[in-house]
């Protein structure tokens, strides 16, 4: 570029979408013992005993609770290896993800 040159005046801005948020969600069940559910709570979404113990009930007495929001990727790790620990105890525990609207 030779210093006549006109420098172009307009930035190009590239579009960065932002990721759309997934919930993890617990679904009832009628084997998983409550206090199972409240330690898997505590271990894989870093809750206190009290908030644990809030979504088990929810989920237990509603069928479903939301659990935590992340992307898409930590969504679906989370569900995945929480389901995962229910599996390994022989507990029907199931963690879903939904895309938020
Ligand atoms: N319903 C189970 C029981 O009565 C406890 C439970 C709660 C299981 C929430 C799963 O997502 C769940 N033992």
């Amino acid at each position: 570029m030779s210093d006549t040159d006109l420098k172009p005046k307009t930035k190009v801005k590239p579009k960065v979408e932002k990721p759309r948020l997934h919930k993890v969600i617990l679904v009832n069940d009628d084997y998983t013992p409550r206090e199972f559910v409240v330690m898997v709570l505590k271990a894989e979404f870093r809750m206190s005993e009290d908030q644990a113990h809030k979504v088990m009930i929810t989920a237990h007495r509603r069928g479903v609770c939301v659990v935590a929001v992340f992307t898409r990727e930590i969504a679906e790790e989370k569900a995945t290896s929480a389901t995962d620990r229910g599996r390994k105890m022989g507990f029907p525990l199931l963690f879903t993800t939904e895309p938020e609207e």
